[in-house]
Formats: C-alpha cells, sequence, structure tokens
C-alpha cells in the first residue's frame, strides 16, 4: 500500500534488537555446520516450523538453544553484519543493540570474542550502510545478581564502547528490584540504563524499573496501561517506551494485532517507538512491525512520522545528532 512505501521510506532509529535474536535459520545452519556444532534439527523450514510460541519462557528456550552456534569471533560479525544489512534496506539510519554476555560467556565463549565481533560489525556497518550503532549489554534477570556484577567486572575494557545496560529473559519471578545495586555500579560508570518491564510482568515491575533501575528507557512497558496514575508519570516524564508488536503477538502478550495497546499509547501521549525485538524469530524487521499496524488500521501516515521521531528522540545519541536526523 501508498502506507507501506511511506513507512519504509522513513529515517528511523531501532532502540530493541537483541542481536542473538537476529540470527536467521539459514545463518544458524551454517555456523553449525562450519563450527561442528549439532542443532535438533534436520533443515532450515524445520527451525522456522519450531517457531511456535506460547509465552516469553516458550521461546527463550529455543533463542538461548539457537545461540550455541556462536563461537568464533567471525561468527558474531556475521551475525551483526546481516543485521545490519537488513537494517539499512529499512532505512534504519541508527541502532541500539542489546547483546547478551553471559549466554556466551557461560558456555566458555570470552567475552573478547564477543566483542571483537560485534565491534568489526559496527565499525563495517557506518562505513559500508551509513547506519550509526551503539551497543547496550544486558544482564539476564534469571541469574543472580553476583553474575551481573560478573558480567559488569568483565565487560570493563570495553566500556568506551558500551553505551549502556539493559535487563531481559525471564521477567515474572525475577523483578527490577534484584537487580539494584548492579544497575547503581553502572549508573557509577556512567552507563545509560533501560530495562525490559511490563511485557509479561506487572506494572508494579515498571514502578521498580523506574525507582529502583532509575531507566532512561522502557522496554515493552505494554502493562504500564493497567495503572493510569503510572501512564501519567511516563507521560509527563517523555519515557520513552520500546514497543515490539510482532514479539507482543508471536509470544502471546496479545491476542490479536487488532488489539495491540500501541495506538492507545499514542492517543495517551506516551512516546513510543516500534522494535524488531527478536526479527528471526517473531517474522520481521522494523518496517514489518510498522506495517502489520498499520494493516489493522492501527496507525496511520502521521503515527508512523511521530513514531520514527519519536525513535531517533528517544535514542542515546547526543541532541546535536538527534536534530540532524529529525
Ligand atoms: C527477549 Cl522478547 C524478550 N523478552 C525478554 N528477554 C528477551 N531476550 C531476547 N528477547
Ligand atoms: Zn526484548
Amino acid at each position: 500500500s501508498d502506507l507501506d512505501t511511506f513507512i519504509a521510506g522513513l529515517p528511523k532509529a531501532e532502540l530493541h534488537m537483541h542481536i542473538e535474536g537476529s540470527l536467521e535459520p539459514e545463518l544458524m545452519f551454517a555456523l553449525a555446520e562450519r563450527n561442528g556444532v549439532a542443532i535438533p534439527f534436520a533443515s532450515v523450514e524445520e527451525v522456522r516450523a519450531a517457531y511456535s510460541f506460547s509465552n516469553l519462557q516458550d521461546f527463550l528456550d529455543i533463542y538461548y538453544a539457537g545461540a550455541g552456534v556462536l563461537i568464533t569471533a567471525q561468527d558474531f560479525h556475521d551475525l551483526a553484519a546481516a543485521y545490519f544489512a537488513r537494517a539499512a534496506a529499512d532505512n534504519v539510519r541508527h541502532a541500539e543493540i542489546f547483546f547478551d554476555p553471559q549466554t556466551h560467556t557461560d558456555r566458555g565463549i570470552d567475552l573478547a570474542t564477543v566483542m571483537e565481533g560485534l565491534l568489526s560489525a559496527i565499525d563495517e556497518a557506518a562505513e559500508r550502510h551509513g547506519v550509526t550503532a551503539r551497543l547496550i549489554l544486558c544482564f539476564l534477570r534469571h541469574l543472580d545478581e553476583d553474575a551481573a556484577f560478573a558480567t559488569l567486572e568483565a565487560a570493563e575494557p570495553w566500556l568506551d564502547r558500551i553505551t549502556g545496560v539493559g535487563l531481559d529473559s525471564s521477567e515474572v519471578g525475577h523483578p527490577p528490584a534484584k537487580f539494584a545495586r548492579v544497575f547503581a555500579a553502572a549508573r557509577a560508570r556512567g552507563l545509560r540504563i533501560v530495562a525490559h518491564a511490563g511485557e509479561e510482568g506487572p506494572p508494579e515491575y515498571v514502578h521498580e524499573a523506574l525507582d529502583l533501575l532509575e531507566i532512561e528507557r522502557l522496554d515493552h512497558g505494554n502493562r504500564a496501561l493497567e495503572d493510569p496514575a503510572l501512564v501519567v508519570r511516563l507521560a509527563r516524564s517523555a519515557m520513552t517506551f520500546t514497543v515490539c508488536p510482532l514479539s507482543n503477538l508471536k509470544l502471546c502478550v496479545v491476542d490479536d494485532i487488532a488489539d495491540h495497546p500501541l495506538p492507545r499509547m499514542l492517543r495517551q501521549g506516551l512516546r513510543v517507538t516500534i522494535n524488531s525485538d527478536d526479527p528471526a524469530y517473531f517474522g520481521g524487521y522494523v518496517n514489518d512491525n510498522f506495517r502489520v499496524l498499520a494493516a489493522a488500521g492501527g496507525i496511520d501516515r502521521d503515527d508512523a512520522v511521530t513514531l520514527a521521531r519519536n525513535s531517533f528522540l528517544g535514542s542515546f545519541l547526543p541532541d546535536d545528532v538527534v536534530a540532524l536526523h529529525l
């Protein structure tokens, strides 16, 4: 449609994308072969057929298994290079990408290997596509706070190339409060702060992310809508929400894309953005996420402009660089 073409042409930033979640089945197969790693699938089609999830944990089990094919710096480079090519094709001009060090260090891959591959791909993307990128180190919330502290310490040599820290993985039962001390330590090191909250977890987790972690961006945040006073607070403070429509659909956070909360979020004055979360697993990259809402009548042309503008306003780029993108 005309709206799809308009959306595709809009320059945008992507603020919520897990690089391990951009591992397409074709690359998973190629890396499994290259590294002699066994995967429990006979074909790319079989992998895709396994991507039917009933909740977040269902997905995470497959996502962590898939990441097991990533062994060398070249693997991490190839993974990120494929994402940047795909993002550039969607007119993404800037990306702030999540990575999960513990998913790799816990299976014996050095953080240096991960960083070497991701950083070389970031440098190459700037030259090849004119896409700028930043890294956000995520702590796995199903592990304990000591493990998060060890990860922050291990990352010390690269903190000049890590913009911020985030919190991801299994939400329910792992509230932000569990990580208050390690986020304070990250803040003391000058890192920017984000967290997944209110994806499956209750509005109380969003309150904790605000008050105990001091988040500067809210990843997902859907369930904040259940608490009207919280919505007012988030609107007044111009908190950026990084919303992921196809993720919400595939993980059964919403039953139907026609019922997705994003249009309501916009109407309530929230600074909403659209993102792909784990594009290889959820059926699409950032433009697909815009398009699925457009097709359901949830967003129009003006909304698309607002959403793209919000993506730059909500980024961690300096104000003068943000201005160049608007
Ligand atoms: C994730 Cl969709 C989602 N939620 C929480 N943690 C994650 N890690 C990767 N994708
Ligand atoms: Zn996410």
